[in-house]
């Protein structure tokens, strides 16, 4: 799920053949303003979570309880300017002395773990896709048979699988490959008309202004880049977007759908059996970090130092946990980075990825069910697919194989900075059934990379600002219970209730709440505001003071 924004315009530019119609892509037209997630509706004008008015009107200068946040995902500068001191340490390990002194199962694991990696250091980067892996696989058992006489009853159903996959992986291989042809083709003449331009214009760097000022009486090739540079523009697209997008493809061209690609052997276990989890490395930045390191900041930057940006929680360290690749995780990754996280003292996991298909389900059911068991909450990103996740499957979800509800699980859609109609996403994943609340996920700046800070989209970003939220309520409010604190948050959730917004994908005026559980956006405001009645309320905190072990 690490598609952004921007590769999501670009895709939807062609898949819908937006240039001449869409009336709903024209989000980026203008800037959003400075760290607008933390803004207030009624203060400010902008529909942030009023992070800013929860510590000064009601926070203040309290006494509060440092919260342990897990974050899984493609790993983290833990050596950021904003984040160093968020960074969580495990107390009990002596860093390199090749001994595991906490005897958790984990060698040397200072900052976390490293599910993609092995002991020489080496670290798995780049996946295929969920189906291109399953395909693969069932490729091998069938692709030769002629005849499915002689299989039994579970082979057959195999058999079913293999050509149930055969279908959807050719229509994505052939979908992956008209788009990245597209792109690469758009990408190519940007890169030609950028120097065509620089030609005409006598200089490296141009601004918008300087092609405006281009005269209708510009020679065609002139005129036709300039048309490009403006139609590009108009869609909120510009060469890092593009380069982006091509990235993407690129990327998926040759790891995501390539059926050979196999780069599991670098990890050293055998993926498919899951008693064999002695594995990975405790180095937790990884090759590419960006993306963690981004929804890492939105919970946990520091908000005292003068520096970058504010993370939403004050009180709180950043647990590590590396097991998504660029390219489709793996649920026996997923399913060991939660044991870890509940085991070593996490109250919060976030989950900012996702996928379409999850072959050991069970295995993540069951980590789930034990974080549940002991008290952790789960936030999780409803991807950016723009679909109706109650109807389409996307993994890991809250709903067991039994089709009982866990309890401790926060699913999270995303918002934008505008006003109705105009304040979902129009990438987001929705469910009326599925999805529990909307927050920030559009053009949210956090950390990155090398002390660095950028602005991204994606429900990957607007997962971690609940997660932030529910770290903040349970810093200042230790006594809350993680299925407490998943209550409080969606409880106080700001509701659209008279307003439409236009739903993702189709751009249908509907109520927020045909597309939530609790049709509402998350706010840190009335959530402490919540917390703080319910503890002022003597009915409520006994019954959750009890003690959960570390
Ligand atoms: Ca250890
Ligand atoms: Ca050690
Ligand atoms: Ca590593
Ligand atoms: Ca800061």
């Amino acid at each position: 799920m690490k598609k952004t924004h921007a590769i999501a315009l670009v895709a939807c530019l062609f898949a819908t053949n937006v240039f001449a119609q869409s009336q709903y892509l024209k989000v980026s037209s203008f800037n959003a303003p400075n760290e607008w997630l933390h803004l207030d509706l009624h203060q400010d004008g902008i529909m942030g979570i009023s992070t800013e008015k929860a510590y000064r009107e009601i926070l203040g200068k309290r006494k509060s309880k440092t919260v342990i946040v897990a974050v899984i995902d493609s790993g983290v500068d833990i050596t950021h300017e904003d984040l160093k001191d968020h960074i969580w340490v495990n107390p009990n390990e002596i860093p390199q002395n090749g001994i595991d002194d906490d005897r958790n199962g984990y060698v040397d694991d200072v900052y976390g773990w490293d599910y993609l990696g092995n002991t020489n250091g080496q670290d798995l980067a780049k996946e295929r896709s969920e189906l291109t892996r399953e395909y693969a696989k069932l490729y091998a058992q069938f692709g030769h048979l002629k005849t499915t006489e002689g299989l039994s009853p579970q082979q057959k159903a195999s058999y079913d699988l293999f050509k149930k996959y055969q279908i959807q992986y050719e229509a994505k291989a052939k979908e992956v490959k008209e788009e990245g042809e597209f792109v690469v083709k758009l990408y190519k003449q940007f890169v030609g008309n950028k120097a065509t331009l620089q030609a005409f214009l006598g200089k490296k760097e141009f601004t918008d202004a300087d092609i405006a000022n281009i005269d209708a009486t510009a020679p065609k090739a002139i005129a036709e880049a300039k048309k490009m540079y403006e139609t590009l523009a108009k869609f909120g697209q510009n060469e890092v977007s593009l380069k982006e997008a091509y990235t993407h493809y690129d990327r998926l061209l040759q790891y995501g759908i390539n059926l050979q690609h196999d780069p599991r052997s670098i990890v050293g276990d055998n993926p498919n059996d899951l008693n064999d989890f002695h594995y990975g490395n405790n180095e937790v930045t990884g090759p590419d970090a960006r993306h963690g390191t981004h929804v890492a900041g939105i919970i946990a930057a520091n908000r005292n130092n003068a520096l970058g940006v504010k993370g939403i929680a004050s009180d709180v360290k950043v647990m590590v946990l590396r097991a998504v690749p660029d390219g489709d995780e793996r649920d026996k990754d997923v399913a060991r980075a939660i044991y870890y996280a509940v085991d070593n003292g996490a109250k919060i996991i976030n989950m900012s990825f996702g996928k379409s298909i999850s072959p050991q389900k069970n295995a993540v059911d069951e980590a789930v069910r034990y974080a549940e068991s002991r008290d952790v909450l789960i936030i999780h990103a409803a991807g950016n697919d723009n679909a109706n996740i109650d109807q389409s499957d996307n993994f890991p979800n809250k709903r067991f194989t039994n089709g009982e509800i866990a309890q401790n699980w926060i699913e999270v859609g995303a918002t934008t900075w505008m006003q109705p109609p105009a304040a979902v996403a129009d990438f987001s994943n929705y469910g009326s059934k599925t999805v529990d609340i909307f927050a920030p996920g559009v053009d949210v700046q956090s950390t990155v990379v090398g002390s660095k800070y950028e602005s991204l989209s994606g429900t990957s970003m607007a997962a971690p600002v609940v997660a932030g939220v529910a770290a903040m309520i349970k810093s200042y409010y230790p006594h809350f219970s993680a299925v407490q604190i998943k209550s409080i948050i969606l409880n106080s959730a700001t509701k659209l209730s008279n307003t439409k917004v236009a739903q993702p994908g189709t751009g249908d005026l509907v109520n927020l709440k045909q597309l939530s559980i609790t049709g509402g956006v998350v706010n840190a405001y009335q959530a402490v505001k919540l917390a703080e009645e319910l503890t002022k309320n003597t009915l409520l905190p006994q019954a959750s003071k009890k003690t959960h072990k570390q």
